[in-house]
């Protein structure tokens, strides 16, 4: 049976919305299906804990027993964390964890969707999902684009991972009229690395900034969402040519496996994890902490821009 309100808030975020204060949400994926216990319990916890440090409130979103949550408990952030059945939930599937009881993770998708229910604007994640590398056969596209379009929330991450197309990527985003910011850099991040060899679109260097860009946009009755793209800090970075080599041999075990639909993600980041020693995810690591302390200055600024 669905619950007469699927929808729950903590007392934490519900008390920061009535009092008008600044909220990042946050995505569990990345915590179920990203990285290993228990360093994503780690991580989940210190990027709560820099959003607080900035002034801000965050709000992991999840799914637990069918109720869509905003906001964890410390018990449940763990309880996620070590969880070995959660589904990855994205537009596609986040109703139907609601209607039979189930616990599930949110994409960025699925948490684009809970965190405009909730009011909240802005989101901080690693990478967004995007085509897939040989999508003009697979057709492997992530829920992510799409929802960019629709869905009025700004995300904030370190460009879509690198084990995409990222041409194809931002061909996409471009098409559906989703302003891809890059913040402090020429150039958009690849994950990872720092550089990707494509030129941003667009360039703003503060939050103050991308704060009155989106007041601009919601000005001209613009719709949609927007996507912030913060390179991983030049002390974490890994050097692209180091990380394509991995990447190559992730994808051909890939192929050799037969992975498919919402698993690829997933397994190619293990395989990176594995390929790199651990260096891919203290970078992941590095750069959700770095896209988590802007996304907070960026909730402040949009606050204080009325
Ligand atoms: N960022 C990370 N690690 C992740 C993800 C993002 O640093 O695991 C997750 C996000 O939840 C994103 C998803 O929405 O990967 C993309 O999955 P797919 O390609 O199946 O749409
Ligand atoms: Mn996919």
């Amino acid at each position: 049976m669905v619950p007469a309100s699927p929808f729950g808030l903590s007392d934490e975020v519900a008390a920061a919305i009535e009092d008008g204060q600044p909220l990042v949400a946050l995505e569990s994926t990345i915590v179920t299906h990203g990285m290993p216990y228990p360093q994503n319990l780690a991580m989940a916890r210190r990027v709560e804990a820099i959003i607080r440090e900035e002034g801000a409130v965050p709000a992991t979103i999840a799914v637990l027993d069918g109720r869509l949550r905003v906001g964890l408990e410390a018990s449940e952030l763990e309880g996620l964390a070590t969880a070995r059945d959660a589904m990855k939930l994205s537009r596609a599937d986040l109703a139907y964890a609601v209607a039979f009881g189930r616990t599930g993770a949110t994409t960025v998708a699925a948490t684009m969707i809970a965190a405009a229910l909730a009011g909240i604007h802005v989101f901080a994640t690693g990478g967004i999902g995007g085509v897939h590398r040989g999508a003009e056969t697979s057709f492997d596209i992530s829920a992510d684009l799409e929802e960019l379009a629709r869905t009025p929330v700004l995300v904030v991450c370190a460009g879509a991972k690198a084990i995409l197309d990222l041409k194809k990527t931002y061909e996409v985003l471009e098409t559906k009229g989703v302003p891809v910011v890059c913040h402090g850099a020429d150039e958009l991040p690849a994950f990872w690395s720092r550089g990707s060899g494509i030129p941003a679109p667009l360039r703003l260097d503060s939050p103050e900034a991308i704060a009155a860009f989106q007041a601009a946009r919601q000005s001209l009755g613009i719709g949609g969402g927007m996507l912030i793209a913060n390179p991983v800090p030049e002390a974490d970075a890994l050097p692209q040519a180091t990380v394509d080599g991995w990447i190559d041999a992730a994808l051909a075990d890939a192929e050799a496996r037969g992975v498919v639909g919402k698993e690829v993600t997933p397994f190619l980041l293990r395989r990176m994890f594995e390929l790199s020693d651990g260096r891919s995810l203290t970078a992941n690591i590095a750069l959700v902490e770095n896209n988590a302390r802007l996304a907070a200055r960026i909730a402040v600024a949009m606050r204080a821009g009325g």
